[in-house]
């Protein structure tokens, strides 16, 4: 397939790049988006950072040339120099070492068809090491709602948050993160008399919203859904019909709880008993309840466990199966749900099939002429412990893992001790710093392919500008690298996205039916075909996602964060603000955002600043076992005390610097939420 070949027509409307609402866009002519009515954001409403997407496209530091590195520095090269040496290197370390010594770091910023293209590279390579940043994200959710109820993605639709009488949002803030939803979707709600209850250390925007407010310490969430639990079944308002009908496990779960204290699980949890007690009357009494689940919830080493104690609520009660209801893990990026949806996972195929699944690698073995590698590939987390040892070379596709990994000082130099990385990336970011070869790919605006939203709607993006200087367009990049590297390199010859993404729909039974066509400017939902014209909107209605009438209720005990906090430390949660994404490596592009958030602060209580002297403004240093920062101090009641927030999206102060690197045993996710810290005023400069 060459660069030039796609013909497709100039259409002006397409998927903002950034969050996993996925409201449409439009090219507006110098530089602007505008929104335009699309299937989520139905009257064309955006955020800031639809507004500002454009601004990174043509920026002046796109990476327009492949880089390879000679004695140390990088030198522009030719593709055909930077691609050959990539399949050369790839090539003698699989020889070496075999290709489970590679691990492929997929884009959830990246359409589905790239990332099946992406997972289809490793696999054919012979290794399952293929994962994305789903990862670091709603990987113990995934796995928590999976074991649970067979699927690991949003039980309702958007359209269904809107009709809710309940809306339990814990660790999550979708005011600034899901901004499109809140406005769109949970306040008509609440204007419609829907009950707000949120969980969070902090108060946010979403907070403002709230009639219910349990400001949990960060960590022990268990302790707080278990209370919460022990009410609605001491109070007589569990759903005992449902129960009977739609769960196994009761007897357990009830003896678990028996012996609970209210009083002492709000203890633990820092929050008023009395609220956990309003909290579960308003949540269990509710015709219908939904929840919204986020990073909060997810990013602990008890991750899959929180959400356990979460699934319990919503089974005690009868909230799911049902409209208006539901477990709803609002998605991160603008594809990180396809991400998941076509493969690049280590432990599945294309449609959550294990990769264990004899049908699933028959299907794989018919389509491709090779069976993929039949033992769980390693996680992201997990390969970056083992880089220089087992793995010996990563290729990172559109993440930026040297800012958004946890203990980012280690995971840069394990970075280092690779043989060989190459990043495909739109910047210099600062995982490049650790690169051998980089290939400097295409941004939204450049590209067609199709992206899977939070409530699992497939929409097509089309491009709307020309590639930089000789940039490529990521799915020729891919494809070319598996042409250089695959024995069956036909594998690779595909006319365009949409030939990627027929192949998906026959070895993905979720995506089975669905075509560029049908989608159109609308979207088409799995699992598909539906009962309705446009996809399946309410899973486990009749039967759960996993084939069975019931789900199990579990004993959920709490364990304890992995970093003990001494008496002088504080706790660092880390986490978002609206103007911003992610690395940064997009949102500090551009003058819109930098405008309107320049820089970041450190979020700290008045008690705790003033035991250590800090006032609002004050330079303060933020240490831990693993490294330290300096930032700026923000005063403020609206966090609770014993707790400090910054975000992860800037290179100085680099958060990540902080976090540390031990993962909820199940999913493998870090605990960004949850390190202990010491911070002070920094010392004053001394006059030169
Ligand atoms: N503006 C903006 N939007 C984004 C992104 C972005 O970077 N910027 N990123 C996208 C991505 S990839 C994702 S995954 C989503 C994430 O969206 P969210 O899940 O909303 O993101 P976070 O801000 O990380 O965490 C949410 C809240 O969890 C709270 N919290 C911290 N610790 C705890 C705890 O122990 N328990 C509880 N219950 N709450 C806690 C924090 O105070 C924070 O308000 O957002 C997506 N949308
Ligand atoms: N401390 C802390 N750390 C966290 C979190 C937290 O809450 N706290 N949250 C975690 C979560 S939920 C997530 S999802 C991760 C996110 O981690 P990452 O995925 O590493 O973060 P992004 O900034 O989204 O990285 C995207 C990279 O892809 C590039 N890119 C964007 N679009 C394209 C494209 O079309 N093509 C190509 N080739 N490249 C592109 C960007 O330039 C950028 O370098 O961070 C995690 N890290
Ligand atoms: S809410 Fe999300 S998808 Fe919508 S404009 Fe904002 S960042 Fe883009
Ligand atoms: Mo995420």
């Amino acid at each position: 397939m060459s660069d030039n070949q796609d013909q497709s027509p100039r259409a002006a409307q397409t998927v903002c790049p950034y969050c996993g609402v996925g409201c449409t866009i439009e090219y507006a002519g110098k530089g602007k988006a505008t929104g335009t009515a699309g299937p989520v954001n139905t009257s064309g409403e955006v955020c800031p950072k639809g507004v500002a997407a454009f601004d990174v496209v043509a920026h002046d530091e796109r990476l327009t040339e492949p880089l390879v590195r000679e004695g140390g520095r990088f030198v522009t090269a030719p593709w055909e120099t930077a691609l050959s040496r990539v399949a050369a290197e790839l090539g003698e370390i699989i020889d070496q070492h075999g290709p489970d010594a590679v691990e492929f770091f997929a884009s959830s910023n990246c359409t589905n068809e790239e990332n099946y293209v992406f997972q289809k590279l490793a696999r054919m390579l012979g290794t399952n090491n293929v994962d994305n940043c789903a990862r670091l994200c709603h990987s113990s959710t995934v796995a928590a709602m999976s074991e649970r109820l067979g699927a690991g993605a949003m039980t309702n639709t958007l359209d269904d948050l809107a009709e809710t009488d309940c809306l339990l949002v814990t660790g999550a803030n979708p005011a600034e993160q899901h901004p499109v939803i809140f406005r769109s979707y949970v306040l008509p709600a609440i204007r419609n008399g829907a009950t707000l209850i949120h969980i969070d250390p902090r108060e946010t925007d979403t907070t403002d919203a709230a009639d219910i407010h349990l400001d949990v310490r960060p960590g022990y969430d268990i302790q707080l859904l278990n209370s919460m639990a022990k009410v609605v079944l001491d109070e007589g308002l569990a759903d005992e019909p449902f129960i009977e009908e739609r769960t196994t496990g009761d007897a357990e779960l009830k003896a678990h709880l028996r012996d609970l204290d209210v009083a002492a699980g709000a203890d633990a949890a820092g929050v008023d008993a009395e609220a956990v007690r309003e909290a579960a009357r308003a949540y269990a009494e509710a015709d219908r309840a939904a929840i919204v689940t986020g990073m909060g919830m997810s990013q602990h080493t008890s991750g899959t466990d929180n959400v356990h104690a979460l699934l319990n609520l919503a089974l005690l009660t009868g909230n799911v199966g049902r409209p208006g209801t539901g477990v709803n893990p609002l998605r991160g990026q603008n594809n990180v749900q396809g991400a998941g949806d076509v493969g690049a996972l280590p432990n599945v195929l294309p449609g959550y099939q294990s990769v264990t699944n004899p049908d699933a690698r028959q299907r794989i073995a018919d389509e491709w002429g090779v069976a993929p590698p039949g033992e769980p590939g390693l996680t992201e987390t997990t390969a970056i412990h083992q880089f220089g040892d087992g793995v010996r070379a990563a290729v990172v596709f559109g993440e930026n893992p040297a800012v958004t990994e946890p203990n980012a000082n280690a995971a840069g130099s394990a970075f280092d001790d690779l043989d060989f990385c190459v990043v495909i990336d739109l910047f210099e970011t600062a995982t490049v710093d650790h690169a051998d070869v980089v290939l400097p790919g295409s941004s939204w605006a450049e590209k067609s392919g199709t992206v899977t939203n939070t409530d699992r709607r497939v929409m097509r993006m089309r491009p709307n500008a020309d590639l930089p200087g000789n940039a490529r367009r990521d799915l020729d990049i891919l494809t070319d690298i598996g042409q250089r590297l695959v024995d069956q390199a036909d594998a690779f010859d595909y006319d365009g996205p949409e030939a990627v993404f027929e192949e998906l729909t026959r070895v993905n039974p979720l995506y089975a039916g669905m075509s560029y066509d049908g989608i159109g400017e609308g979207y088409q939902r799995w699992p598909f075909p539906a009962d309705a014209d446009s996809g399946t909107d309410v899973l486990h209605s009749e039967t759960f996602a996993s084939g069975e009438r019931t789900a199990p209720l579990l004993p959920i005990s709490p364990t304890p964060p992995a970093d003990a906090v001494s008496e002088d430390q504080l706790v660092l949660t880390t986490g978002r603000v609206l103007q911003h994404f992610n690395s940064g490596a997009l949102t500090r592009r551009s003058e819109t955002l930098m405008r309107m958030r320049g820089e970041d602060v450190l979020e700290i209580h008045p008690d705790d600043a003033a035991a250590r002297d800090i006032a609002d403004g004050d330079t303060v240093v933020v240490e831990s076992d693993r490294g330290s920062v300096t930032v700026s101090a923000a005063v403020t009641t609206t966090i609770r005390s014993g707790v400090v927030f910054c975000t992860f999206h800037y290179e100085d102060p680099l958060a990540n610097a902080l976090t540390g690197d031990a993962l909820d045993p199940v999913a493998e996710i870090p605990e960004y939420k949850h390190s202990a810290v010491t911070v002070r005023k920094a010392a004053a400069p001394t006059q030169e």
